[in-house]
């Protein structure tokens, strides 16, 4: 009798440790390749959650947006209706659900990392923050796409003239005009589809981030030249739907918190040192590279100023007007 109840006791003990040692798994969905700085950053928050909650939370991440049928842009809408439950994606992916996301990337906006951070890392962000909570998505940090530089395999490009007829992928709708500005033909294409259509000569050109993302995708294997035009800058976010979200404990939530800080953090810091070495490595293995002048960079500038009206009007000049602010505060 004695033996069986400690036998029953015994059980019901275990029974509870391996309901508590259950983890909930939650996806995260991002739309670059695993090889990047996005993926570090998702697996880094993801590592963090758990140590954080003692193993209550784990963290799935699916690259090359597999969970939104390949469609980059679909990842935010889903996570804002509860579909999905974490995202990490850059600023430009959201444009079609939040057209003020694009106050980021208009050309030229930034010209050095503390800019930046004064943005991103500050006040300014706080009313896209509360666009993006009233669709259903909770920003939880900022992380770092970056500035994006133009590959090209047809000639190196040092001024607007040298764009004219290039048939250039671009991400989403707001570079289309920036390319159209600059006389390029613009193509809209998916990520995930475009190391093919460079590989075979569907376009000759394609804009990205090195550290975040040339690299680690190896588009010097298909792009000969690069021109480091810092034209526009890109971040990322980590968002959690709001549905989610709210179901935490306010405990649960700061745990979410501050694992989400650090791991934007990092990836922002891995990111930023991939791209300091980036120009050299990428020279080793082939790229020709060009870095524009000042005035050089002045002339892209202006050329691409269209695009810049054309978008500041849809962000609507008070964002735009808070932004220029704080990056004017930064020199
Ligand atoms: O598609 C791109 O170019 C990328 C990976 O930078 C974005 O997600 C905007």
């Amino acid at each position: 009798m004695t033996i069986t109840r400690i036998s029953f006791a015994a059980l019901a003990a275990s029974a509870i440790m391996a309901i508590s040692a259950q983890a909930e798994t939650l996806r995260l969905s991002h739309n670059v390749g695993d090889t990047t700085t996005w993926q570090q950053g998702a697996e880094k928050f993801g590592e963090l959650l758990s140590a954080k909650t003692d193993g209550a939370y784990d963290v799935r991440v699916f690259p090359n947006a597999q969970l939104s049928g390949g469609d980059q842009m679909k990842q935010a809408e889903m996570v804002g209706r509860g579909a999905l439950d974490l995202v990490v994606t850059s600023a430009i992916n959201v444009t079609p659900l939040v057209p003020e996301m694009a106050v980021f990337s208009l050309p030229y906006m930034y010209s050095d990392y503390a800019q930046v951070d004064a943005t991103t890392q500050g006040e300014a962000v706080k009313p896209l923050e509360a666009i993006l909570d009233s669709k259903g998505i909770k920003v939880l940090a900022w992380g770092e796409n970056g500035f994006r530089e133009l590959t090209n395999n047809k000639q190196p490009v040092k001024s607007p003239a040298d764009m004219k007829g290039l048939n250039v992928r671009v991400a989403g709708p707001m570079y289309i005009d920036v390319m159209n500005a600059l006389g390029a033909n613009p193509q809209q294409m998916q990520w995930s589809e475009t190391l093919t259509a460079l590989q075979q000569g569907v376009v000759d050109g394609q804009e990205n981030p090195i550290g975040a993302v040339i690299i680690p995708q190896q588009v010097y294997e298909m792009q000969k030249y690069l021109t480091t035009w810092h034209y526009s800058y890109d971040p990322l976010f980590l968002g959690i739907s709001k549905a989610k979200w709210d179901g935490l404990d306010a405990d649960t939530q700061a745990k979410f918190q501050e694992a989400a800080t650090e791991a934007m953090a990092f990836q922002r810091q891995i990111s930023r040192e991939g791209t300091d070495k980036g120009v050299a490595f990428l020279k080793e293995k082939g790229m020709e590279v060009y870095e524009p002048t000042p005035e050089e960079l002045v002339a892209f500038r202006e050329a691409t100023k269209p695009a810049f009206d054309t978008w500041a009007a849809k962000v609507g000049p008070d964002l735009v007007k808070s932004f220029q602010d704080a990056v004017a505060s930064a020199q």
